[in-house]
Protein backbone atom coordinates (compact mmCIF):
# COMPACT_ATOMS: atom_id res chain seq x y z
CA UNK A 1 0.00 0.00 0.00
CA UNK A 2 1.47 3.50 -0.63
CA UNK A 3 2.68 5.88 1.63
CA UNK A 4 1.79 9.60 1.31
CA UNK A 5 4.26 12.14 2.44
CA UNK A 6 2.14 15.17 2.64
CA UNK A 7 3.46 18.64 2.82
CA UNK A 8 2.30 21.52 5.71
CA UNK A 9 3.03 24.14 7.04
CA UNK A 10 3.39 23.75 11.18
CA UNK A 11 0.68 25.17 13.88
CA UNK A 12 1.64 27.34 16.13
CA UNK A 13 -0.72 26.44 19.13
CA UNK A 14 0.24 22.89 20.21
CA UNK A 15 1.72 23.37 23.40
CA UNK A 16 0.83 20.41 25.47
CA UNK A 17 -1.04 21.73 28.85
CA UNK A 18 -1.33 20.42 32.14
CA UNK A 19 -2.81 16.39 30.67
CA UNK A 20 -2.01 16.57 26.63
CA UNK A 21 -3.64 18.78 23.67
CA UNK A 22 -7.06 20.15 24.43
CA UNK A 23 -8.52 21.84 21.64
CA UNK A 24 -11.90 22.58 20.25
CA UNK A 25 -13.53 19.80 17.80
CA UNK A 26 -13.23 22.68 15.34
CA UNK A 27 -9.70 23.15 15.60
CA UNK A 28 -8.88 19.43 15.89
CA UNK A 29 -11.00 19.72 12.30
CA UNK A 30 -8.69 22.13 10.62
CA UNK A 31 -7.08 20.09 7.84
CA UNK A 32 -3.98 18.05 8.91
CA UNK A 33 -3.65 19.52 12.14
CA UNK A 34 -4.52 16.00 13.94
CA UNK A 35 -1.70 14.56 11.74
CA UNK A 36 0.98 17.49 12.77
CA UNK A 37 0.62 16.82 16.51
CA UNK A 38 0.18 12.70 15.79
CA UNK A 39 3.34 13.34 13.57
CA UNK A 40 4.95 15.58 15.96
CA UNK A 41 4.62 12.82 18.50
CA UNK A 42 6.16 10.06 16.15
CA UNK A 43 9.41 12.24 15.28
CA UNK A 44 9.75 12.39 19.17
CA UNK A 45 9.63 8.15 20.05
CA UNK A 46 12.86 6.87 20.18
CA UNK A 47 12.23 3.03 19.30
CA UNK A 48 8.81 3.81 17.08
CA UNK A 49 9.73 1.15 14.45
CA UNK A 50 8.57 -2.14 14.99
CA UNK A 51 7.30 -1.29 18.59
CA UNK A 52 3.55 -1.67 20.30
CA UNK A 53 1.01 0.94 20.69
CA UNK A 54 -1.93 1.13 22.69
CA UNK A 55 -4.74 3.17 21.23
CA UNK A 56 -8.12 4.12 22.46
CA UNK A 57 -10.36 7.18 23.48
CA UNK A 58 -13.12 8.27 25.36
CA UNK A 59 -15.65 7.76 22.32
CA UNK A 60 -16.11 11.44 22.11
CA UNK A 61 -16.97 12.97 19.19
CA UNK A 62 -14.33 12.55 15.91
CA UNK A 63 -13.20 9.81 18.44
CA UNK A 64 -13.40 7.07 16.10
CA UNK A 65 -12.12 9.56 12.32
CA UNK A 66 -9.30 10.12 14.97
CA UNK A 67 -8.30 6.50 15.07
CA UNK A 68 -8.82 5.95 11.32
CA UNK A 69 -6.02 8.56 10.89
CA UNK A 70 -3.71 7.52 14.00
CA UNK A 71 -3.54 3.69 12.15
CA UNK A 72 -3.20 5.24 9.02
CA UNK A 73 -0.07 6.95 9.95
CA UNK A 74 0.96 4.44 12.89
CA UNK A 75 1.43 2.10 9.59
CA UNK A 76 2.97 4.82 7.40
CA UNK A 77 5.64 5.36 10.71
CA UNK A 78 6.98 1.64 10.26
CA UNK A 79 4.73 0.71 14.39
CA UNK A 80 4.78 -3.22 13.93
CA UNK A 81 1.43 -3.65 16.18
CA UNK A 82 -1.80 -1.19 17.29
CA UNK A 83 -3.69 -3.16 20.45
CA UNK A 84 -6.69 -0.71 19.72
CA UNK A 85 -9.89 -0.72 22.39
CA UNK A 86 -13.25 -2.29 20.22
CA UNK A 87 -15.06 0.63 19.33
CA UNK A 88 -12.19 2.93 19.47
CA UNK A 89 -13.21 3.21 23.37
CA UNK A 90 -10.11 2.54 26.04
CA UNK A 91 -10.49 4.70 29.75
CA UNK A 92 -7.42 6.25 30.52
CA UNK A 93 -6.80 3.98 33.16
CA UNK A 94 -7.21 1.09 31.01
CA UNK A 95 -5.07 2.75 28.62
CA UNK A 96 -2.07 2.48 31.51
CA UNK A 97 -2.77 -0.38 32.01
CA UNK A 98 -2.39 -2.55 29.14
CA UNK A 99 0.71 -0.95 28.04
CA UNK A 100 2.62 -2.36 31.66
CA UNK A 101 0.97 -5.58 30.75
CA UNK A 102 1.75 -6.27 26.90
CA UNK A 103 4.82 -3.66 27.38
CA UNK A 104 3.84 -1.86 24.73
CA UNK A 105 6.37 1.48 23.79
CA UNK A 106 3.27 3.75 24.76
CA UNK A 107 -0.19 4.46 24.47
CA UNK A 108 -2.33 7.34 22.43
CA UNK A 109 -5.30 8.53 24.64
CA UNK A 110 -7.82 10.51 22.50
CA UNK A 111 -10.01 12.66 25.52
CA UNK A 112 -10.35 16.10 26.35
CA UNK A 113 -11.43 14.48 29.34
CA UNK A 114 -13.75 16.40 31.83
CA UNK A 115 -14.75 18.87 28.73
CA UNK A 116 -17.83 18.62 26.87
CA UNK A 117 -17.79 16.83 24.11
CA UNK A 118 -19.95 16.92 20.74
CA UNK A 119 -19.43 19.01 17.14
CA UNK A 120 -19.30 22.52 19.55
CA UNK A 121 -17.56 20.40 22.82
CA UNK A 122 -13.55 19.68 22.65
CA UNK A 123 -11.04 17.00 22.26
CA UNK A 124 -7.67 15.93 23.30
CA UNK A 125 -4.69 13.83 22.49
CA UNK A 126 -1.97 12.35 24.84
CA UNK A 127 0.83 10.32 24.59
CA UNK A 128 1.91 7.65 27.51
CA UNK A 129 5.05 6.24 27.78
CA UNK A 130 5.80 2.69 28.69
CA UNK A 131 5.45 2.96 32.22
CA UNK A 132 1.79 3.57 31.46
CA UNK A 133 1.80 7.02 32.68
CA UNK A 134 1.93 10.47 31.17
CA UNK A 135 4.67 11.71 28.94
CA UNK A 136 6.78 13.58 31.22
CA UNK A 137 7.37 17.74 30.40
CA UNK A 138 10.83 16.70 28.78
CA UNK A 139 8.53 14.93 26.37
CA UNK A 140 5.99 16.97 26.08
CA UNK A 141 8.26 20.01 25.44
CA UNK A 142 10.43 18.13 22.95
CA UNK A 143 6.77 17.09 20.80
CA UNK A 144 5.99 21.11 21.44
CA UNK A 145 9.19 22.31 19.66
CA UNK A 146 9.30 19.61 16.74
CA UNK A 147 5.03 20.90 16.29
CA UNK A 148 7.08 24.52 15.40
CA UNK A 149 8.85 22.61 12.77
CA UNK A 150 7.30 19.94 11.25
CA UNK A 151 7.13 20.23 7.39
CA UNK A 152 5.48 16.93 6.30
CA UNK A 153 3.85 14.07 7.58
CA UNK A 154 3.67 9.96 6.75
CA UNK A 155 0.21 8.00 6.12
CA UNK A 156 -1.25 4.75 4.21
CA UNK A 157 -3.83 5.68 1.07
CA UNK A 158 -6.78 2.99 3.29
CA UNK A 159 -10.08 3.82 3.10
CA UNK A 160 -11.91 1.21 5.19
CA UNK A 161 -10.56 0.60 8.77
CA UNK A 162 -12.83 -1.76 10.82
CA UNK A 163 -13.04 -1.36 14.17
CA UNK A 164 -16.39 -2.89 16.15
CA UNK A 165 -15.22 -6.13 15.81
CA UNK A 166 -13.04 -7.68 18.19
CA UNK A 167 -9.89 -9.81 16.24
CA UNK A 168 -6.79 -8.73 14.14
CA UNK A 169 -6.63 -7.10 10.62
CA UNK A 170 -3.62 -5.08 8.64
CA UNK A 171 -3.39 -1.61 7.56
CA UNK A 172 -0.24 -1.71 5.02
CA UNK A 173 2.34 -3.77 7.33
CA UNK A 174 0.77 -2.70 10.82
CA UNK A 175 -0.94 -5.52 12.68
CA UNK A 176 -3.77 -3.94 14.42
CA UNK A 177 -5.37 -6.09 17.16
CA UNK A 178 -9.43 -5.14 18.63
CA UNK A 179 -9.11 -5.66 22.18
CA UNK A 180 -11.99 -6.19 24.41
CA UNK A 181 -11.75 -2.69 26.86
CA UNK A 182 -12.77 -3.95 29.85
CA UNK A 183 -11.69 -7.70 30.46
CA UNK A 184 -7.92 -6.90 31.15
CA UNK A 185 -8.82 -3.91 33.67
CA UNK A 186 -11.80 -5.92 35.39
CA UNK A 187 -9.48 -8.79 36.10
CA UNK A 188 -6.54 -6.65 37.66
CA UNK A 189 -9.18 -4.87 39.64
CA UNK A 190 -9.88 -8.77 41.23
CA UNK A 191 -6.70 -8.79 42.01
CA UNK A 192 -6.33 -5.92 43.87
CA UNK A 193 -9.69 -5.78 45.87
CA UNK A 194 -11.92 -8.30 47.65
CA UNK A 195 -14.92 -9.17 45.35
CA UNK A 196 -17.16 -11.65 47.23
CA UNK A 197 -16.89 -9.00 50.24
CA UNK A 198 -18.06 -6.67 48.24
CA UNK A 199 -20.63 -8.53 45.99
CA UNK A 200 -22.09 -9.62 50.10
CA UNK A 201 -22.43 -5.73 50.54
CA UNK A 202 -23.85 -5.01 47.35
CA UNK A 203 -26.30 -8.08 48.01
CA UNK A 204 -27.01 -6.89 51.54
CA UNK A 205 -30.57 -5.21 52.04
CA UNK A 206 -29.04 -2.25 54.07
CA UNK A 207 -26.73 -0.74 51.34
CA UNK A 208 -27.50 0.38 47.98
CA UNK A 209 -25.08 2.26 45.49
CA UNK A 210 -25.92 4.17 42.19
CA UNK A 211 -22.85 5.33 40.15
CA UNK A 212 -22.99 8.04 37.33
CA UNK A 213 -21.44 6.96 34.35
CA UNK A 214 -22.66 10.65 33.20
CA UNK A 215 -22.68 9.23 29.56
CA UNK A 216 -19.01 8.66 29.17
CA UNK A 217 -16.68 5.92 29.11
CA UNK A 218 -16.97 4.00 32.04
CA UNK A 219 -20.49 2.94 31.77
CA UNK A 220 -18.67 -0.55 29.82
CA UNK A 221 -16.62 -0.40 32.64
CA UNK A 222 -19.47 -0.17 35.49
CA UNK A 223 -21.67 -2.94 33.58
CA UNK A 224 -19.18 -5.55 33.78
CA UNK A 225 -17.76 -4.85 36.84
CA UNK A 226 -20.26 -3.68 39.32
CA UNK A 227 -23.20 -5.55 37.40
CA UNK A 228 -22.08 -8.53 35.75
CA UNK A 229 -19.10 -9.10 38.11
CA UNK A 230 -20.36 -7.94 41.92
CA UNK A 231 -23.92 -8.92 41.01
CA UNK A 232 -25.39 -5.00 41.74
CA UNK A 233 -28.57 -3.99 40.27
CA UNK A 234 -29.10 -2.86 36.82
CA UNK A 235 -30.56 0.27 38.79
CA UNK A 236 -26.94 0.94 40.13
CA UNK A 237 -25.96 2.37 37.03
CA UNK A 238 -27.11 5.70 35.63
CA UNK A 239 -26.48 7.37 32.35
CA UNK A 240 -24.47 4.17 31.49
CA UNK A 241 -24.27 4.28 27.58
CA UNK A 242 -21.21 6.43 26.08
CA UNK A 243 -22.50 9.39 24.18
CA UNK A 244 -20.43 11.60 21.37
CA UNK A 245 -21.60 14.04 23.03
CA UNK A 246 -21.79 12.84 26.84
CA UNK A 247 -26.00 13.58 26.42
CA UNK A 248 -25.15 17.00 25.93
CA UNK A 249 -23.58 17.38 29.61
CA UNK A 250 -19.94 18.64 31.11
CA UNK A 251 -18.49 14.63 32.17
CA UNK A 252 -16.87 16.43 34.95
CA UNK A 253 -17.74 14.68 38.78
CA UNK A 254 -18.18 17.23 40.92
CA UNK A 255 -21.43 18.55 42.88
CA UNK A 256 -22.68 21.27 40.15
CA UNK A 257 -22.24 18.57 36.93
CA UNK A 258 -23.00 15.39 38.54
CA UNK A 259 -26.73 17.25 39.73
CA UNK A 260 -28.88 14.38 38.82
CA UNK A 261 -26.78 12.03 41.30
CA UNK A 262 -26.70 14.70 43.96
CA UNK A 263 -30.19 14.84 44.27
CA UNK A 264 -30.31 11.86 44.31
CA UNK A 265 -28.18 11.05 47.18
CA UNK A 266 -29.27 14.17 48.72
CA UNK A 267 -32.80 12.62 50.17
CA UNK A 268 -33.99 10.75 52.77
CA UNK A 269 -34.73 7.48 50.64
CA UNK A 270 -31.88 7.97 48.71
CA UNK A 271 -29.18 5.36 48.28
CA UNK A 272 -26.17 4.88 50.98
CA UNK A 273 -23.51 5.19 48.29
CA UNK A 274 -22.98 7.22 45.16
CA UNK A 275 -20.52 7.57 43.00
CA UNK A 276 -19.58 9.14 39.45
CA UNK A 277 -16.57 9.35 37.08
CA UNK A 278 -15.50 11.84 34.18
CA UNK A 279 -15.05 11.60 30.22
CA UNK A 280 -12.39 9.48 30.18
CA UNK A 281 -12.41 7.28 33.41
CA UNK A 282 -9.68 8.66 35.48
CA UNK A 283 -11.41 10.99 38.20
CA UNK A 284 -14.42 9.99 40.42
CA UNK A 285 -16.65 11.80 43.21
CA UNK A 286 -17.26 9.97 46.55
CA UNK A 287 -20.87 10.61 48.08
CA UNK A 288 -23.06 9.23 51.14
CA UNK A 289 -26.39 9.29 51.70
CA UNK A 290 -26.70 13.69 52.18
CA UNK A 291 -23.10 13.43 52.10
CA UNK A 292 -19.78 14.60 50.12
CA UNK A 293 -16.36 13.80 50.76
CA UNK A 294 -13.66 15.67 49.35
CA UNK A 295 -11.40 14.39 47.22
CA UNK A 296 -8.86 15.83 49.78
CA UNK A 297 -10.04 13.49 52.18
CA UNK A 298 -11.42 10.50 49.84
CA UNK A 299 -6.86 10.36 49.53
CA UNK A 300 -6.98 10.51 53.14
CA UNK A 301 -9.23 8.08 54.41
CA UNK A 302 -8.06 5.80 51.83
CA UNK A 303 -4.70 6.03 52.60
CA UNK A 304 -5.07 5.60 56.52
CA UNK A 305 -7.35 2.48 55.47
CA UNK A 306 -4.81 0.72 53.13
CA UNK A 307 -3.56 -1.81 55.48
CA UNK A 308 -7.19 -3.63 55.28
CA UNK A 309 -7.56 -4.09 51.43
CA UNK A 310 -5.98 -7.22 50.13
CA UNK A 311 -4.05 -5.45 47.61
CA UNK A 312 -2.40 -2.75 49.45
CA UNK A 313 -1.75 -5.08 52.87
CA UNK A 314 2.27 -5.48 52.45
CA UNK A 315 2.47 -1.65 53.38
CA UNK A 316 2.78 1.66 52.28
CA UNK A 317 6.27 3.43 50.66
CA UNK A 318 4.82 7.00 50.55
CA UNK A 319 2.21 8.68 49.25
CA UNK A 320 1.99 12.41 47.21
CA UNK A 321 -0.39 15.04 46.73
CA UNK A 322 -0.65 18.05 44.11
CA UNK A 323 0.58 21.05 45.64
CA UNK A 324 -3.80 23.00 46.39
CA UNK A 325 -4.98 19.52 47.38
CA UNK A 326 -5.75 19.81 51.19
CA UNK A 327 -2.89 18.43 53.80
CA UNK A 328 -5.30 16.21 55.24
CA UNK A 329 -3.14 13.03 53.67
CA UNK A 330 0.25 14.80 55.27
CA UNK A 331 -1.13 13.60 59.03
CA UNK A 332 -1.91 10.24 57.73
CA UNK A 333 1.50 9.97 56.79
CA UNK A 334 3.03 11.46 59.50
CA UNK A 335 1.06 9.18 61.46
CA UNK A 336 2.24 6.35 59.65
CA UNK A 337 5.73 7.48 59.68
CA UNK A 338 6.02 7.71 55.57
CA UNK A 339 6.97 10.18 52.91
CA UNK A 340 4.56 12.35 51.72
CA UNK A 341 5.84 14.42 48.61
CA UNK A 342 4.08 17.53 47.31
CA UNK A 343 3.96 18.12 43.35
CA UNK A 344 2.54 20.07 40.87
CA UNK A 345 -1.13 19.76 39.98
CA UNK A 346 -0.96 17.03 36.73
CA UNK A 347 -0.49 13.64 37.24
CA UNK A 348 2.73 13.20 35.09
CA UNK A 349 4.47 14.77 38.08
CA UNK A 350 3.79 11.55 40.36
CA UNK A 351 5.34 9.22 37.48
CA UNK A 352 8.89 9.34 38.94
CA UNK A 353 7.71 9.16 42.94
CA UNK A 354 5.73 6.46 41.43
CA UNK A 355 8.22 4.25 38.87
CA UNK A 356 11.28 4.68 41.90
CA UNK A 357 8.96 3.13 44.26
CA UNK A 358 9.02 6.56 46.37
CA UNK A 359 5.02 6.18 47.25
CA UNK A 360 2.08 3.66 46.64
CA UNK A 361 -1.17 6.60 46.64
CA UNK A 362 -1.23 9.81 45.15
CA UNK A 363 -4.19 12.37 44.72
CA UNK A 364 -5.49 15.76 43.87
CA UNK A 365 -8.39 17.60 44.83
CA UNK A 366 -9.00 17.72 41.26
CA UNK A 367 -11.48 14.41 42.42
CA UNK A 368 -8.00 12.19 41.27
CA UNK A 369 -6.71 9.32 43.31
CA UNK A 370 -4.72 6.83 42.28
CA UNK A 371 -2.12 4.37 43.39
CA UNK A 372 1.38 2.25 42.03
CA UNK A 373 -1.56 -0.15 40.48
CA UNK A 374 -0.77 1.91 37.17
CA UNK A 375 0.38 5.24 36.09
CA UNK A 376 -2.87 7.24 35.93
CA UNK A 377 -5.63 8.45 38.01
CA UNK A 378 -8.64 5.72 38.38
CA UNK A 379 -11.98 6.65 38.93
CA UNK A 380 -13.41 2.96 38.96
CA UNK A 381 -10.51 2.03 40.95
CA UNK A 382 -11.44 4.89 43.70
CA UNK A 383 -15.12 3.38 43.99
CA UNK A 384 -14.24 -0.25 44.54
CA UNK A 385 -11.50 0.98 47.22
CA UNK A 386 -14.43 2.76 48.95
CA UNK A 387 -17.12 -0.37 48.50
CA UNK A 388 -13.97 -2.55 50.12
CA UNK A 389 -13.69 -0.41 52.94
CA UNK A 390 -17.07 -0.09 53.34
CA UNK A 391 -18.42 -3.85 53.01
CA UNK A 392 -15.35 -4.44 56.01
CA UNK A 393 -16.22 -1.55 58.16
CA UNK A 394 -19.88 -2.45 57.50
CA UNK A 395 -20.35 1.66 58.15
CA UNK A 396 -21.64 4.16 56.14
CA UNK A 397 -19.81 6.57 53.97
CA UNK A 398 -20.22 9.54 56.35
CA UNK A 399 -19.53 7.93 59.78
CA UNK A 400 -16.04 6.73 58.22
CA UNK A 401 -15.65 10.40 57.40
CA UNK A 402 -16.46 11.47 61.27
CA UNK A 403 -14.22 8.89 62.24
CA UNK A 404 -11.29 10.07 60.31
CA UNK A 405 -11.69 13.75 61.27
CA UNK A 406 -12.07 12.55 65.20
CA UNK A 407 -9.14 11.38 64.84
CA UNK A 408 -6.99 13.76 62.62
CA UNK A 409 -8.77 16.70 62.78
CA UNK A 410 -10.74 17.93 59.89
CA UNK A 411 -9.46 20.39 56.60
CA UNK A 412 -12.49 22.36 55.48
CA UNK A 413 -11.91 22.65 52.18
CA UNK A 414 -13.18 24.62 48.45
CA UNK A 415 -12.29 25.82 44.91
CA UNK A 416 -13.92 28.47 43.53
CA UNK A 417 -13.61 28.16 39.68
CA UNK A 418 -13.93 31.63 37.40
CA UNK A 419 -14.22 30.03 34.00
CA UNK A 420 -13.37 31.76 30.10
CA UNK A 421 -12.14 34.86 31.94
CA UNK A 422 -9.89 36.91 29.06
CA UNK A 423 -6.46 35.39 29.61
CA UNK A 424 -4.98 38.77 29.16
CA UNK A 425 -6.69 39.76 32.62
CA UNK A 426 -6.40 36.64 34.37
CA UNK A 427 -2.27 36.76 33.49
CA UNK A 428 -2.62 40.37 35.19
CA UNK A 429 -4.46 39.14 38.16
CA UNK A 430 -1.52 36.55 38.44
CA UNK A 431 1.22 39.26 38.19
CA UNK A 432 -0.30 41.38 40.62
CA UNK A 433 -0.37 38.62 43.13
CA UNK A 434 3.31 37.65 42.36
CA UNK A 435 3.81 41.94 43.01
CA UNK A 436 2.63 41.66 46.26
CA UNK A 437 4.10 38.11 47.41
CA UNK A 438 7.48 39.89 49.31
CA UNK A 439 5.47 42.09 51.15
CA UNK A 440 3.06 39.74 52.95
CA UNK A 441 4.70 37.34 55.07
CA UNK A 442 4.07 38.63 59.03
CA UNK A 443 1.33 41.01 57.32
CA UNK A 444 -2.15 40.05 59.34
CA UNK A 445 -5.69 39.47 57.76
CA UNK A 446 -9.14 39.36 59.92
CA UNK A 447 -6.45 37.92 62.59
CA UNK A 448 -4.84 35.29 60.72
CA UNK A 449 -0.93 36.09 59.77
CA UNK A 450 0.64 34.87 56.69
CA UNK A 451 3.39 32.61 57.27
CA UNK A 452 5.02 31.97 54.12
CA UNK A 453 3.75 33.53 50.22
CA UNK A 454 5.10 32.59 47.46
CA UNK A 455 5.11 30.89 43.94
CA UNK A 456 5.58 27.14 44.21
CA UNK A 457 8.29 25.48 42.70
CA UNK A 458 8.77 21.87 42.73
CA UNK A 459 12.43 19.62 42.51
CA UNK A 460 11.57 16.41 41.40
CA UNK A 461 13.90 14.29 43.79
CA UNK A 462 14.53 11.48 41.28
CA UNK A 463 15.13 12.86 38.07
CA UNK A 464 16.75 16.45 39.75
CA UNK A 465 14.50 18.73 37.57
CA UNK A 466 12.82 21.65 38.48
CA UNK A 467 9.49 23.16 37.19
CA UNK A 468 8.85 27.09 38.54
CA UNK A 469 5.58 29.22 38.88
CA UNK A 470 3.00 26.29 39.53
CA UNK A 471 0.52 28.53 41.95
CA UNK A 472 0.92 31.46 44.08
CA UNK A 473 0.53 29.75 48.02
CA UNK A 474 -0.62 31.84 51.03
CA UNK A 475 -0.31 29.90 54.01
CA UNK A 476 -0.82 31.27 57.10
CA UNK A 477 0.14 30.93 60.54
CA UNK A 478 -2.46 27.89 61.45
CA UNK A 479 -1.64 25.96 58.34
CA UNK A 480 -4.77 27.61 56.44
CA UNK A 481 -4.40 28.25 52.79
CA UNK A 482 -5.37 30.49 49.74
CA UNK A 483 -3.97 29.18 46.36
CA UNK A 484 -4.13 30.68 43.53
CA UNK A 485 -3.26 29.34 39.90
CA UNK A 486 -5.02 29.21 36.38
CA UNK A 487 -6.18 25.76 34.92
CA UNK A 488 -3.74 24.09 32.14
CA UNK A 489 -6.75 22.05 30.99
CA UNK A 490 -9.43 24.95 29.82
CA UNK A 491 -9.73 25.44 25.90
CA UNK A 492 -11.82 29.15 25.83
CA UNK A 493 -9.77 31.91 27.50
CA UNK A 494 -8.40 31.35 31.23
CA UNK A 495 -9.65 29.63 34.30
CA UNK A 496 -8.58 31.25 37.39
CA UNK A 497 -8.92 28.43 39.99
CA UNK A 498 -8.92 29.69 44.28
CA UNK A 499 -8.58 26.78 46.63
CA UNK A 500 -9.11 27.51 50.13
CA UNK A 501 -8.39 25.61 53.18
CA UNK A 502 -8.60 25.56 57.17
CA UNK A 503 -7.78 22.98 59.41
CA UNK A 504 -9.63 22.75 62.36
CA UNK A 505 -9.04 19.66 65.31
CA UNK A 506 -11.74 20.52 67.35
CA UNK A 507 -14.63 17.96 66.39
CA UNK A 508 -16.98 19.88 68.25
CA UNK A 509 -16.58 22.26 64.97
CA UNK A 510 -16.61 19.71 62.32
CA UNK A 511 -20.56 20.15 61.66
CA UNK A 512 -20.13 23.52 60.26
CA UNK A 513 -21.11 24.97 56.15
CA UNK A 514 -17.70 24.36 54.21
CA UNK A 515 -18.46 28.03 52.66
CA UNK A 516 -19.23 29.57 56.02
CA UNK A 517 -16.27 27.75 57.67
CA UNK A 518 -14.07 29.31 54.91
CA UNK A 519 -15.58 32.96 54.52
CA UNK A 520 -13.42 34.42 56.66
CA UNK A 521 -10.27 33.34 53.77
CA UNK A 522 -12.81 33.39 50.85
CA UNK A 523 -12.81 37.59 51.56
CA UNK A 524 -9.28 37.59 52.42
CA UNK A 525 -8.57 36.39 49.01
CA UNK A 526 -10.80 38.06 47.11
CA UNK A 527 -9.39 41.32 48.05
CA UNK A 528 -5.69 40.33 47.65
CA UNK A 529 -6.46 39.35 44.35
CA UNK A 530 -8.96 41.54 43.34
CA UNK A 531 -11.22 38.82 41.76
CA UNK A 532 -14.13 41.11 40.76
CA UNK A 533 -12.03 43.71 39.19
CA UNK A 534 -10.40 41.53 37.17
CA UNK A 535 -12.83 38.92 36.42
CA UNK A 536 -15.57 41.15 35.95
CA UNK A 537 -17.68 38.33 38.11
CA UNK A 538 -18.99 38.95 41.41
CA UNK A 539 -19.18 35.37 42.14
CA UNK A 540 -17.35 31.74 40.92
CA UNK A 541 -19.20 29.77 37.85
CA UNK A 542 -18.19 26.74 39.92
CA UNK A 543 -17.62 25.72 43.44
CA UNK A 544 -17.01 22.57 44.45
C1 LIG B 1 -5.97 16.87 34.43
C2 LIG B 1 -4.70 16.34 35.04
C3 LIG B 1 -4.77 16.45 36.52
C4 LIG B 1 -5.09 17.88 36.95
C5 LIG B 1 -6.36 18.32 36.28
C6 LIG B 1 -6.74 19.77 36.53
O1 LIG B 1 -7.02 16.03 34.77
O2 LIG B 1 -4.50 15.00 34.66
O3 LIG B 1 -3.54 16.02 37.03
O4 LIG B 1 -5.24 17.97 38.32
O5 LIG B 1 -6.23 18.17 34.89
O6 LIG B 1 -5.82 20.58 35.91
P1 LIG B 1 -6.04 22.14 35.76
O7 LIG B 1 -6.31 22.66 37.14
O8 LIG B 1 -4.77 22.63 35.16
O9 LIG B 1 -7.26 22.35 34.89
P2 LIG B 1 -7.93 15.39 33.65
O10 LIG B 1 -8.90 14.52 34.39
O11 LIG B 1 -8.56 16.57 32.97
O12 LIG B 1 -7.00 14.65 32.75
Amino acid sequence: MPIEIIKISPFDDQKPGTSGLRKSVKRFQTPDYLQAFVQSIFNCIENLEGSILVLGGDGRFYNREAIKIILRMAAANGVAKVLLGQGGILSTPAVSHLIRKYKALGGIILSASHNPGGPEGDFGIKYNIATGGPAPESITEAIYQQSLRIQEYRILTVQAIPMDKLGSFTVGDLQVEIIDPVADYADYMETLFDFPKITRLLESSNFSMLFDAMNAVTGPYAVEIFQNRLNAPESAIMRRRPLGNFGGGHPDPNQVHAKELMQKLYSATGPSFGAASDGDGDRNMILGNYFFVTPSDSLAIIVANAHLIPGYKDGIKGVARSMPTSQAVDLVAKRLEIPCYETPTGWKFFGNLLDDNRITFCGEESFGTGSDHVREKDGIWAVLFWLNLLAIKQCSVEDLVREHWAKYGRHYYTRHDYEGINATKANDLMSNLEDQLAGLTGKEFAGLKVALADNFSYLDPVDGSRTEGQGIRIIFEDDSRIIFRLSGTGTQGATLRVYIERYIADVKQHDLDTQEALVELIAIANVLADIEEYTGRCKPDVIT
